[in-house]
């Protein structure tokens, strides 16, 4: 018989799936926990990226229902986005029955890998049943006045053919998606209003320990609090009021100039006024056709037009010049600001272009003087504050609660905090995606789709055409409704939901799939989440990751659940790596999962994944890798046959550790019951899953060189073999089951329990330490086995025998050979 992975994995997986095995209830009497993978977009096939997040998860999943929790570990599908419209240019097949064909085969493909899910509970992003409630939630938001509409410019991709959110710009300003360069535009879109809980979703983060820092640290930064200040300066021929936002008003005596964003209101009217107006007209069209990143880069060009007037410091009384700057952004803060060379680099980059003077207001609280002629760059550090009137002197820290406090009582200022993170906008010029349920109509304005209408269809057998606009713009039978309020005509919305939306709210509705009353009730939600795992990549940190956080805290506000996080605890996967570089089709190093499970067996492919690197970390693909773990298990397999009829015939109990005589027997025994420590602690505490399989590798090494001489010995082989194969169930479940009924159970492995390790086991023996001072053998201690060398010191010179020994003595070293022999040096 050889290891014929075919047939076995085949067989089990069937078992489980006929069987329901892990089919899960909402059964608030037993202690749950809620096991979640980030859902794939059906693309067609799995990656190995999938292949790695869901080994992980299931490997996890496997374990907590052997720790006794009742698991919810589902999957589902994020079925709505563009490349399905893409993909019916090329293939000629409408969108939904690329994207059902996809779902189908990739369903197949996880159920190949053996993975544990409930598959009952499946969710289609793309299915009416669940954008339905998508676009319920759409209401809810909208009744709340968390959705709106406005005229803003936005970001918009040219080779997608629609607006971005912020959050799907990355830092060099391309689309999340395709990379392709983003523009501005000025569109009229649909806005969810996530700043409202900006202060919420920062603070939270210190409240999830499970997280790792690097991704709290991203959320931190990208949602950006900046505590300062709001002033106003007075523009005297304008006769207008100026509002800047400061985070350092304590350089209000350093005011140079002051900058507009070239988007700011007050620019018509100084267009009208000013003597070099259309001069003023042309550089502020230049500026609003660069892109925000060019716009605001440290050390990237500042540009800017000097407007001709003035404004007054309300502090010191003096006039500023007005300038319309480039790297002043219109959607941050007031969109102008008080310009302070000295101590703001890009205020000194523009300052010194354009022959500002540059004040010092700040020194440096030790070294040289600084001299606002001769200065190379602007001094940001903290120091004591310079030519500030009653506040020179001052350390920056408390100048600047000082000069706050003092501002505000004077009505100079008002304490202001300010966001980087935007409102999210949602809506995309898009077909393949769930309709947002509002009409317009010419006599009552926008109106919100009644829920008992719901859902509004997404017609399927709409023909996707070249160039990109969606096919709904067209769609007039679609299109052309009544209005709900006055029964005249209107039209639908033809902009869809960011596909973010779908995925904000999915881990809710796997607690409650099949209502058709509610997007889930409260009870099941109240039940499963948060979610106690949660495990997907780091390229969501800042989108996927914020905006299902920001949707938890809506519903809890709308009593919609308690819970105001979605995920305890997040793993974010490492990438896999071929030769060096990312694996990915464009580079073109890609192995495909499927194959890999038709030449090894998908519980080798598990395990090279789960054991050639830590779950966060980089794994770099090598097929030798994969052959040493399948030949692992070859291995795994002829032990057991080899051996199988003592095996069988061995006693079922364990052997009491007292029972045994010989010092490899007790060693063998041990072995065993320190591997399954090991195994459990890398699982749970420390998600170490790479050496939790090579202490199994070890246990058979040990396992296999044990020559049986009586019964006995075989009951303990049969005890190593048997945790060997629990441990290893939750990595390689089909070879697991097999063995296990191979060697005579008859209850599933699955369903087994977690194995406890035998503390008797783990006692060490003790061992004769030989304690010397300078070299000569003072002492003999009996102490346990195994001791650490720090922990054999203390214990050591915790003897009061050896501690009057060396009293008055400096110690000079103590040498530690553990389990052997403790030296201490002393002087005289
Ligand atoms: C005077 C000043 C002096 C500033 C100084 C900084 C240093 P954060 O920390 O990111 O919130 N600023 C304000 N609004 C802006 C806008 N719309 N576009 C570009 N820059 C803007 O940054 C706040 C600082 O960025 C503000 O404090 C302002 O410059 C600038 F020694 O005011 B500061
Ligand atoms: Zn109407």
């Amino acid at each position: 018989m050889a290891y014929d992975f075919h047939s076995i994995e085949q067989k089990w997986q069937k078992i489980w799936e006929e069987e329901g095995t892990f089919n899960v209830e909402n059964d608030p009497s037993k202690k749950k926990f809620y096991c979640l993978e980030m859902f794939p977009y059906p693309s067609g096939a799995l990656h190995m990226g999938h292949l790695r997040n869901y080994s992980i998860g299931d490997m996890m999943a496997r374990f907590l229902w052997k720790k006794g929790y009742n698991v919810l570990h589902p999957m589902g599908f994020d079925a709505f986005g563009l490349p399905a419209e893409n993909a019916a240019l090329k293939y000629g097949l409408p969108p939904y029955t690329w994207t059902k064909n996809n779902i189908e085969h990739m369903i197949d493909q996880l159920k190949r890998m053996g993975c544990s899910y409930d598959w009952r509970r499946c969710v289609e992003t793309c299915e009416p049943d669940y954008y339905r409630w998508t676009q319920w939630i759409f209401l809810q938001f909208f009744k709340k006045g968390l959705a709106y509409r406005k005229k803003a410019p936005v970001n918009w991709c040219n080779k997608c053919n629609t607006v971005l959110a912020n959050e799907q710009v990355d830092s060099e300003g391309h689309c999340w998606r395709c990379n392709t360069k983003v523009v501005k535009k000025n569109l009229e879109q649909w806005f969810f209003r996530i700043t409202d809980y900006a202060q919420e979703l920062l603070d939270d983060l210190d409240h999830l320990p499970g997280w790792p820092e690097r991704v709290r640290l991203m959320q931190k930064n990208w949602i950006g609090r900046s505590e300062g200040a709001r002033l106003t300066f007075h523009a005297k021929e304008l006769d207008q009021q100026i509002e800047t936002f400061t985070t350092r008003f304590d350089t209000i005596f350093g005011v140079t100039f002051l900058a507009l964003a070239p988007e700011h209101p007050l620019v018509e009217t100084i267009i009208e006024k000013a003597s070099n107006g259309s001069e003023i007209r042309a550089f502020v069209d230049e500026c609003i056709s660069q892109s925000e990143i060019d716009r605001t880069a440290v050390g990237g060009e500042k540009k800017g037009i000097f407007t001709g007037f003035y404004a007054t410091n309300p502090v010191t009384g003096k006039e500023a010049p007005l300038w319309i700057a480039n790297y002043i952004l219109m959607d941050y803060g007031t969109g102008a600001i008080m310009g302070v060379p000295a101590h703001d680099q890009r205020d000194f980059e523009f300052a010194r272009k354009y022959n500002i003077p540059v004040t010092v207001v700040i020194q440096p609280s030790d070294g040289e003087k600084l001299d606002g002629e001769t200065m190379k760059e602007a001094f940001e550090e903290d120091g004591l504050s310079f030519n500030s009137g009653e506040f020179s002197g001052l350390p920056t820290q408390e100048a600047i609660v000082r000069m706050l406090d003092w501002g505000e009582e004077k009505k100079f200022c008002k304490r202001e905090v300010n966001f980087r993170i935007r409102d999210w906008l949602i809506s995309r010029q898009r077909y393949w995606g769930a309709p947002i349920p509002v009409v317009y109509c010419d006599h009552c304005g926008v109106v919100p789709v009644p829920e008992k209408d719901l859902p509004v269809l997404l017609p399927t057998d709409l023909t996707v055409k070249e160039g990109g606009q969606s096919p709904l713009v067209e769609a007039d039978e679609w299109r052309n409704t009544v209005c709900p309020i006055c029964g005249g005509p209107a039209r639908r919305e033809v902009d869809t939901m960011d596909t973010f939306i779908c995925s904000s709210w999915y881990q809710l509705r796997y607690t409650d799939p099949w209502n058709d009353k509610k997007p889930f009730s409260r009870e099941a939600a109240d039940y499963w989440l948060p979610v106690d795992q949660y495990i997907g990549g780091i390229e969501h940190a800042c989108m996927h990751l914020i905006y299902s956080r920001f949707f938890m805290k809506v519903f809890a506000d709308l009593g919609l659940c308690t819970a105001r996080e979605p995920f305890t605890n997040l793993l974010t996967q490492g990438m896999v790596i071929k030769d060096g570089a990312k694996m990915s089709k464009s580079i073109g190093n890609v192995v495909d999962p499927d194959e890999i499970i038709k030449k090894y067996g998908s519980d080798t492919a598990r395990l090279f994944i789960l054991f050639a690197a830590p779950p966060g970390n980089d794994l770099e693909w090598s097929e030798q890798g994969v052959e040493g773990n399948h030949r692992f298990l070859n291995r795994v397999w002829r032990y057991v046959e080899e051996n199988l009829e003592g095996l069988k015939n061995a006693s079922k109990e364990p052997v009491a550790m007292e029972s045994l005589t010989q010092q490899d027997r007790r060693d063998f025994k041990r072995k065993i019951h320190t591997t399954i420590a090991g195994v459990t602690r890398d699982i749970e505490e420390e998600r170490q899953f790479n050496t939790a399989v090579a202490r199994l590798m070890e246990l058979l090494n040990t396992t296999s060189s044990c020559k049986p001489e009586d019964a006995k010995d075989w009951a303990l082989i049969r005890e190593g073999v048997e945790a060997l194969l629990v441990c290893l169930n939750p990595f390689c479940p089909h070879i697991s089951e097999e063995l296990w009924q191979l060697v005579g159970n008859d209850v599933q492995l699955s369903m087994l329990p977690w194995p406890q390790a035998d503390p008797s086991a783990l006692v060490l023996d003790s061992v004769t330490i030989v304690v010397q001072i300078n070299g000569k053998v003072r002492h003999r201690l009996d102490l346990p086995a195994g001791l650490s060398k720090e922990e054999l010191q203390n214990k050591v010179m915790g003897e009061e025998a050896v501690r009057s020994r060396i009293e008055g003595k400096g110690v000079v070293k103590i040498i530690v050979v553990p389990d052997k022999l403790v030296n201490v040096v002393v002087k005289g």
